[in-house]
């Protein structure tokens, strides 16, 4: 049994998501965000920054979403190549890059005043987005030519679950809304979309956390 520290459409989504897939059991802790949940010692013992998610598991407390997401594939053996597997070694390249350039290219397109206040907002903004529009298009080639069963609309994987939410915030939470990115300039990442938001393990996860209709694909704003 795993507990996760959740708040509805925070990266716990990603784990959520992941737990649902794999079938097994787990809680859902839900935080409260503004009644400053994040800073308590009760969360700060399972999360030191104080941040969204955090898992409890019978090994220990575990934080960062690429963490628990790649651990849980180990452990129950589906949604990663196996660590043996022959693709495991290029699956760990795009799922790294996933996480170290997309994931904070999405933190910059939704938060861009944090990298140093709201006069360089619109500047971060622009570059964050040109480069993450040239980042998905190399990706979206790739799956085409290459078509990876770990980067699939055949079948789900972390990957899969770990690009639709970051596709999902790029669209729904820009900052500027003319930087928002609409997963439908990448035919094969949005046709994984489509496929995984109709996935019924999806759709109940999604369910929990208030999402509905094309939670991935084409996300309310
Ligand atoms: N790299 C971390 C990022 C965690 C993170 O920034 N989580 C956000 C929610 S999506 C959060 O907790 N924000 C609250 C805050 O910064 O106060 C991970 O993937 O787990």
């Amino acid at each position: 049994m795993y507990t996760l520290q959740s708040i509805p459409d925070f990266a716990s989504l990603i784990v959520h998501l992941v737990l649902e897939e794999l079938g097994q059991p787990y809680t859902l802790n839900t935080l409260n965000f503004d009644a400053g949940d994040l800073d308590s010692p009760a969360h700060r013992a399972l999360n030191p920054f104080g941040k969204i998610p955090a898992m409890q598991t019978p090994d220990g407390p575990m934080f960062e979403t690429a963490a628990i997401t790649l651990w849980l594939a180990d452990r129950h053996g589906a949604l990663a190549p196996a660590p043996t597997a022959p693709d495991r070694a290029d699956f760990l390249s795009w799922f790294f890059f996933t996480n170290f350039s997309l994931h904070t290219g999405m933190m910059n397109l939704v938060h861009p005043y944090r990298a140093g206040g709201e006069d360089i907002s619109f500047a971060v903004s622009q570059t964050t987005h040109a480069r993450l529009m040239s980042e998905l298009a190399t990706m979206d080639t790739m799956i085409v030519s290459r078509k990876p069963r770990w980067l699939s609309a055949k079948e789900p994987s972390i990957l899969t679950y770990h690009l639709a939410v970051l596709m999902r915030w790029m669209k729904a939470f820009a900052y500027f809304p003319e930087h928002a990115i609409d997963s439908a300039n990448f035919p094969a990442i949005h046709a994984i979309l489509r496929a995984m938001e109709t996935r019924p393990a999806a759709i109940r996860a999604a369910a929990d956390e208030g999402l509905t209709g094309a939670f991935f694909s084409n996300p309310e704003s």
